[in-house]
């Protein structure tokens, strides 16, 4: 986008009534030309309720402008990993948390605006509820947890073949701490009756479209993993009010799940009465094969069931792959290891090409679903190239495998070894 472009945007979005939802409700495309303050040669062409690429982000907000060293993979939506050596923290600041849009940041969250919002609890319950912020805050235990977010394509970019979609490689992870109440608690309040199956999430982000009416993306969970207690409604990460980007100002952490399931910008849980049938819930969304295929074959919808558990997952954050060490002299290696299941059994490495394995020391995790740190001391006998390889294990038995695990349509759970290259001289 030129620079005389995104001016234009920012100058009109500082308009009042003028945001782009607005725009186009009111006024539709014809005054694109004035909008973005040049002609628009085949403005007659442009398919009505198409909005324009240099529109998409007509925000007044550069919303990547407090993420630093994120690799944007798209901006329409916007998506952006963190490099794995970025990840370092115990708990990842704000700065260092991918992002993850299937549509637009809803005005709300651009605003911080969250006056009158109401959370919505109905469906198969004895006693709907509309919560304020005010009431999950004074009603229930608030509780702050550090909890892994990871999308269910992190890793992709590793399949063979290649399947569709952002073409995340680890990055698509992080374990900010949150606060607010149990998913759980809520949900016991509203009484949840025994014809309920599963849980249904709403937020109120803006369809790619610019349709109001088209949902972006509502996924749900099966009831028992609702009330087993980890999940939370929050309102704040590390501390602070949730950010426009991660869901402002109220958001779902289903730890151990694929992050999909962690509505941002929540409003509505709707309990279903059958596994929830919303956007990217059905189809091959988020499913894998009910059974192990060779790479590249075409499954029968009928055939691929919901993902629910990640697997078992590491990386190494330092050193930064590529790093210059010293012959003979012992370097600290680290990272993190997290599982969908709860804690991780152990953490081998490698710095022989997996010929041998060496226990990590692995610390407790702070909280379940925290990821867990791990360190290890690597000394390279002599000079030359190295690489560490590092394999987490869950609770039971089951590992890391070396290439990737068995491939899927839309490449989810991808759970790969990381590994680095080390470089010793001397
Ligand atoms: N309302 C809403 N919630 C959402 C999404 C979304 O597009 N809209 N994306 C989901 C997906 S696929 C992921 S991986 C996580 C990303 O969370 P983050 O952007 O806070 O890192 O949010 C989930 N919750
Ligand atoms: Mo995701």
């Amino acid at each position: 986008m030129s620079d005389q472009i995104s001016t234009s945007i920012a100058h009109n979005s500082e308009m009042p009534g003028r945001s782009r939802r607005n725009f186009l409700k009111t006024t539709g495309l014809t005054a694109l030309g004035t909008m973005l303050g040049m002609a628009v040669p085949f403005e007659r062409n442009l398919p009505v309720g198409f909005v324009p690429v240099a529109l998409a982000q007509d925000t007044g907000h550069d919303l990547m402008s407090g993420k630093n060293g994120l690799t944007v993979l798209g901006d329409r939506p916007l998506n952006a990993e963190t490099p794995v050596h970025l990840l370092d923290d115990d708990v990842t600041p704000y700065e260092r948390l991918f992002v993850r849009m299937n549509g637009l940041v809803p005005q709300t969250a651009l605003d911080q605006d969250a006056e009158g919002w109401v959370l919505t609890i109905d469906g198969e319950v004895n006693t709907p509820l509309e919560l304020t912020i005010d009431d999950l805050k004074s009603r229930f235990e608030n509780v702050t947890r550090q909890l892994v977010i990871e999308c269910g394509g992190n890793g992709r970019a590793f399949f063979q073949p290649g399947t569709s979609g952002n073409q995340w490689t680890f990055g698509a992870v992080g374990c900010p701490e949150w606060t607010g109440v149990r998913l759980a608690d809520v949900l016991k309040e509203a009484g949840i009756k025994e014809s309920a199956v599963y849980t249904g999430h709403y937020g109120n982000d803006v369809h790619l479209s610019g349709d109001e009416e088209k949902e972006v993306i509502s996924r749900g969970v099966p009831i028992e993993k609702a009330m087993e207690g980890d999940a939370i409604i929050a309102w704040a990460m590390n501390g602070e009010p949730l950010s426009a980007l991660h869901g402002f100002p109220l958001r779902l952490i289903v730890p151990g799940y694929p992050a999909s399931a962690s509505q941002k910008y929540l409003n509505r849980i709707w309990i279903r009465d059958k596994e929830h049938d919303g956007a990217k819930m059905t189809g091959d969304s988020y499913r894998i094969p009910a059974y192990p295929v060779a790479p590249g074959t075409e499954v029968p919808e009928k055939d691929m069931v919901v993902l629910k558990e990640m697997p078992v997952k590491s990386i190494i954050t330092f050193p930064q792959t590529g790093a210059e060490v010293k012959a003979g002299e012992p370097v600290e290696v680290r990272g993190h290891a997290w599982c969908g299941k709860g804690d991780v059994a152990s953490v081998k490495y490698s710095l022989d090409f997996g010929q041998t394995w060496q226990d990590a020391e692995l610390e407790p995790a702070p909280n379940r679903f925290a990821w867990q740190r791990w360190r290890a001391k690597v000394t390279p006998p002599q000079h030359g190239y190295y690489e560490v390889w590092a394999r987490a294990v869950d609770q039971d038995g089951i590992g890391q495998p070396p290439l990737s695990p068995v491939w899927n349509p839309r490449g989810y759970a991808n759970n790969i070894q990381h590994r680095i290259a080390l470089v010793a001289v001397g």
